[in-house]
């Protein structure tokens, strides 16, 4: 049996309603906030695998809160999915602590929650070809207009102002003022490049654009495609689905889709947004969130984009001036870096803004 020092990996996955012998937990997936494990159970002779997490309840301040989102989406879409073909493997399902709730708190005050597997599916760091786009931003689409209807009340806000471009800003600039570990001399050009695109972060809040349900984190490694059918089967890290702008979730699939370089990468010239990405996921996307989007939506599409990386750069940026308090990070400078490629990103989308415009109005 495995001990892992940070937590008791042996204690945590006997607590929820899984059967079997628990055999080991090992680290899972590259996310930046939570810590997730691939569980493994031997049933009876077969070895089957959970995905068990740890909520950052010092970025999610409250998780039972955000496990009640959790529940009541996944609830809604099991309800929606029903007896489609493999509508097991199509939403997230939470297997119950022991007590029958969702989550376990540990003794040390950390909330757990476990899932079933999805076999035969994998997620991708980066879009491999304009297909995977198309099939990651239908998914999306779907998973928002699936979630058009949920029942009130309005869900939790996990993260207040999660979006709040103008407010992600004004927490640089704070961060900026204070520079309390002397770091912001390292990153000049960068707050200068932030500090240019003020103008920008105002533009989606002030469009009059209508609050709908989403998912608000939707990297192309949120959503597992079938290893057979390559089509989006699953949307998964739900803890951000709340309410939200549906160009939010566009823009975050325009971040992390179009550009075959890593999110970390160091060599810049390896980051660029590319047109025929674009175009898969403007189609994609509107194959199941076309009948509902309004006009102002749609014409704000590649904004979208642009907007969405710049925000997370400004974000990353925050984070190395504020010391690297919360992405998770594995070297020094690495925020940096991070941001580096998104407002690369960005630069990459400004010279071709008109093109994405113009493949936007022939996919209407
Ligand atoms: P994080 O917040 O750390 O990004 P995710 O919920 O996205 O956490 O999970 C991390 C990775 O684990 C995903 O990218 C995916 O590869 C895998 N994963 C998550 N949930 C499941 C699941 N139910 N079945 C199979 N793999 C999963
Ligand atoms: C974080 O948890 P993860 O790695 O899927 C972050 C997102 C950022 C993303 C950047 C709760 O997502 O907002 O876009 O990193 N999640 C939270 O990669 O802050
Ligand atoms: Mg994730």
């Amino acid at each position: 049996m495995i001990m892992n020092l940070k937590h008791d990996l042996c204690a945590v996955p006997r607590q929820f309603q899984i059967c079997g012998e628990f055999l080991h937990a090992e680290p899972y997936g590259s996310g930046h906030i939570n810590d997730t494990y691939c569980a493994l159970f031997d049933q009876a002779g077969t070895q089957v695998r959970y995905i068990l997490q740890r909520i950052n309840h010092s970025i999610f301040k409250n998780p039972v809160a955000l496990m009640e989102n959790v529940q009541r989406v996944t609830a809604h879409l099991a309800g929606k999915l029903g007896e489609t073909p493999d509508a097991s493997r199509s939403v997230l399902t939470l297997v119950p602590a022991r007590d029958d709730r969702a989550w376990h708190c540990d003794e040390n005050g950390n909330y757990w929650r476990a899932y079933l597997f999805i076999e035969k599916a994998r997620t991708y760091d980066a879009a491999q070809s304009p297909q995977q786009a198309f099939e990651a931003a239908k998914a999306f689409g779907q998973f928002q207009k699936l979630l058009a209807d949920l029942p009130a009340p309005r869900l939790h806000e996990t993260i207040p102002d999660f979006h709040h471009t103008p407010k992600r800003f004004a927490r640089l600039e704070q961060a900026v003022a204070a520079d309390a570990m002397n770091r912001a001399r390292l990153a000049r050009p960068e707050i200068e490049f932030a500090l240019r695109h003020r103008a920008d972060t105002s533009v989606l809040i002030e469009a009059g654009l209508p609050e709908r349900v989403t998912h608000n984190d939707t990297k192309i490694n949120n959503v597992m495609l079938d290893d057979q059918t390559g089509q989006g089967i699953c949307v998964i890290d739900l803890d951000t689905v709340m309410p939200g702008l549906a160009l939010y979730d566009f823009g975050d699939m325009v971040r992390t889709a179009t550009s075959p370089a890593k999110e970390d990468e160091q060599d810049l010239s390896k980051v660029r947004m590319q047109l025929p990405m674009f175009e898969a996921l403007v189609r994609g996307y509107l194959a199941s969130a076309g009948s509902f989007l309004t006009t102002a939506e749609k014409q704000h599409l590649g904004f979208s984009g642009k907007l969405i990386t710049l925000e997370i750069g400004i974000r990353f940026l925050t984070d190395f001036i504020e010391g690297d308090t919360y992405f998770k990070v594995h070297r020094d400078g690495h925020n940096l870096d991070r941001c580096r490629t998104q407002f690369r990103l960005v630069e990459s989308i400004e010279q071709q803004e008109d093109a994405m415009n113009r493949l936007v109005e022939s996919a209407l």
